[in-house]
């Protein structure tokens, strides 16, 4: 699987974002005959938001290249993370996805970066820290600043991460599948540091993306 990883600090310079859809058309000779073989990728922008420290970057990097740093580096600026996933369409095709994921620093001097990180985002994951309440009551604000920035309607999951620490749990699921049917959302719990159902997030979060897409 291919990853690239860019910083984006100065926005000044950015026209558009990535959701647009991109498809690309490649020639083929076959017999004499010109063949067209329609590849078709599709690029959506993912933002990943919560409270500092609830595993957000982890858990992209878990996802992007199988390695995780325990050391706490606070996120400066914004990191985007280009990863293509595969996946069956309804008619069983498979489609390449590409989902560029975008992960904000929470600290507030970044606030002022809101709007261009929030706007147009094809897809939303809420993540909290199962053993740190206030990250998981802080989700509510999270969202209620995705639906000013009109992502009322981008397909949405909420993420309880860090389930290896078994023993410091404080939001139980039933808590998290309350709040995740109050706000649409899907729900997983995962562990950046034992990988647990993070291939799966991800791979759902493009499902929803292109299901969503395709019904527009
Ligand atoms: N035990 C455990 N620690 C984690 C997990 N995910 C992240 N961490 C740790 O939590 C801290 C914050 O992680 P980070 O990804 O920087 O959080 P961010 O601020 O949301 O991007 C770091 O020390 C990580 O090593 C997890 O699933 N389990
Ligand atoms: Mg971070």
């Amino acid at each position: 699987m291919g990853s690239s990883l860019l910083t984006c600090i100065n926005f000044k310079n950015r026209k558009s974002t990535h959701n647009k859809l991109r498809i690309m058309t490649e020639d083929n000779k076959s017999e004499g005959e010109l063949v067209f073989h329609e590849r078709t990728e599709m690029i959506f922008k993912i933002i990943v938001v919560g409270d500092p420290a609830v595993g957000k970057s982890s858990l992209l990097r878990k996802f992007s290249s199988e390695k995780f740093e325990s050391e706490y580096i606070p996120t400066v600026g914004v990191n985007i993370v280009k990863e293509q996933i595969a996946i069956k369409d309804n008619a069983g095709k498979d489609i390449s996805v590409s989902l560029m994921l975008w992960d904000i620093a929470g600290q507030p001097q970044f606030y002022m970066l809101h709007r261009p990180y929030f706007n147009g985002a094809d897809g939303v994951m809420l993540v909290y820290d199962i053993t740190r309440s206030s990250s998981f009551s802080n989700i509510n604000n999270w969202w209620q600043t995705c639906v000013k920035y009109a992502l009322s309607s981008s397909p949405r999951i909420l993420i309880g991460n860090k389930i290896d620490l078994k023993d410091e749990r404080k939001i139980i699921k039933p808590m998290a599948e309350h709040l995740s049917q109050k706000i649409s959302a899907q729900f997983y719990e995962t562990s950046a540091l034992s990988g647990e159902n993070v291939k799966a997030l991800f791979q759902k979060m493009a499902e929803l993306a292109l299901n969503s897409k395709l019904k527009d």
